[in-house]
């Protein structure tokens, strides 16, 4: 039996609004392998993490030029403004709580992260749609890039499992590489991530927790302490475009190749927000991704006084001490190409789509730059060390750098009082405290 496409789907059914499981149009021998695959792998190992797809509503700025009939999305309720597509992570919730996720989805995705060697299993389950239920569309998790994946896990819709409606499936790995990848849902891909179903995930090495070179944690299998870091921060680069989420949130079909993005987000948020703190963070339990507290519905608690920012919880500022080495995991799924500069620090590139800069004879290849070019689906592992403080001064502020996109469409948007992505690096006199967990922000509440 040929699969049944979303289009055509509707088409059979007049365009009608028909809710449906995708349970229900998956052939039979298909459903009967995803069910035993799920017993077999759960009686074996619990899973790592436990994701959920589904939709939602965020907010992005308003303003002059930017107000239309896409946006805000008059089907926004305040604060929010735009309809999205996204992953959770609910990991630690109660069957319940994770129900009542249907439509709280957030941008950007969870990050996570594996360690070199290890098993690791993601569970993922589809919540549905709940504004779209005539969307009968499965979700995947596909990490871009991943070398030594089987097909069976890829999920890449037309090769492997993807996960209909209220399904569950348990993805399995054994990362051999270190680096920093990005994932992303692989089913109607330019349509579910350009609508958020993206984030970064990263391997650490197997050489983290030795000391090598006065280090203990690195970027890659560096044998000899070149790629070691104090302080580690994801720069995960999203575009949107508003007519795309408005005409998902308003059951109109979009033509992607239109695509125009009308915002750039640096870790799901627009300068200046990238400057504000991650939602409180949930320190115990972020030993596998960064964990968001919730409250005791499961719901994500946003950062203090923005409750705007709940479903973008993740910060983009970074912060260290004068001296500190800082690894930066660069990764974009945006279209356009982008040009991360950081003004007054040169940046050395250490790695490049999850390879170390070394060439097969060990030759040294990393070089430093103060700008990163990037394409979409690229990543880069970029470290840093923070110069001298400017005086010294236990009690004096941090010194500011600015980290932005160059390519002023994507940075700069005075008339509407917003920027992109854009963000600062701050340089504390050596009075922060060692980082706690990976994104630490200094304003963050645990
Ligand atoms: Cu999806």
């Amino acid at each position: 039996m040929k699969p049944i496409s979303r289009r055509n789907f509707l088409k059979l059914t007049g365009g009608a609004a028909v809710t449906v499981t995708g349970a229900s149009l998956l052939p039979q021998f298909l459903r009967r392998t995803l069910l035993a695959q799920q017993v077999e792998v759960d009686a074996a190992v619990p899973y790592d993490l436990f994701f959920a797809g589904t939709d939602g509503w965020f907010s992005l700025p308003t303003g002059p030029t930017i107000n239309s009939i896409y946006h805000p999305d008059a089907l926004a309720e305040a604060p929010f403004t735009t309809y999205i597509f996204g992953f959770r992570n609910v990991t630690f919730l109660t069957d319940a709580q994770r129900q009542n996720q249907r439509n709280k989805a957030q941008h950007n995705a969870p990050f996570f992260w594996v360690d070199e060697g290890a098993d690791f299993r993601v569970q993922l389950t589809n919540l549905g749609l709940a504004l779209r239920p005539d969307l009968t569309d499965a979700h995947t998790l596909h990490w871009h890039g991943f070398r030594n994946v089987i097909p069976y896990y890829d999920g890449e819709p037309t090769g492997s499992i993807s996960v209909p409606v209220n399904q569950l499936f348990t993805y399995v790995y054994k990362p051999h590489d270190p680096g920093t990848y990005m994932y992303h849902c692989h089913v109607e891909d330019i349509e579910h991530v350009t609508m958020g179903m993206n984030g970064i995930v990263f391997v650490r090495p197997a050489q983290n927790g030795t000391s090598v070179g006065g280090f203990t944690k690195f970027a890659y299998n560096d044998g000899d302490g070149s790629t070691g870091y104090d302080r580690e921060y994801p720069m995960f680069l999203s575009e949107i475009w508003l007519e795309g989420h408005w005409n998902d949130a308003h059951i109109q079909e979009s033509q992607w190749y239109k695509f125009k993005a009308d915002f750039s987000l640096l870790n799901g948020r627009v300068y200046p927000d990238t400057l504000l703190p991650n939602a409180p963070i949930d320190v115990p339990h972020s030993t596998k991704a960064l964990i968001i507290k919730t409250d005791v519905n499961g719901d994500l608690v946003p950062p203090v006084g923005r409750p705007d920012l709940q479903y973008q919880p993740h910060s983009a500022l970074i912060a260290c001490n004068a001296g500190e080495r800082v690894l930066l995991r660069f990764a974009s799924l945006g279209f356009r190409e982008a040009a991360m500069t950081l003004a007054g620090i040169p940046m050395k590139v250490v790695g490049r789509d999850a390879t170390p800069m070394k060439g097969r004879d060990g030759t040294d290849t990393s070089y430093e730059t103060d700008t990163i070019l990037m394409g979409a689906g690229e990543s880069y592992d970029v470290i840093f060390t923070a110069p001298a403080h400017s005086t010294a001064v236990a009690t004096d502020p941090p010194d500011v750098y600015v980290l932005y996109n160059r390519r002023y469409t994507q940075d700069d948007d005075t008339a509407n009082g917003t920027q992109g992505q854009r963000t600062e690096v701050r340089v504390y006199p050596g009075t922060l405290p060692p980082q706690a967990y990976f994104n630490q922000h200094p304003g963050d509440t645990v």
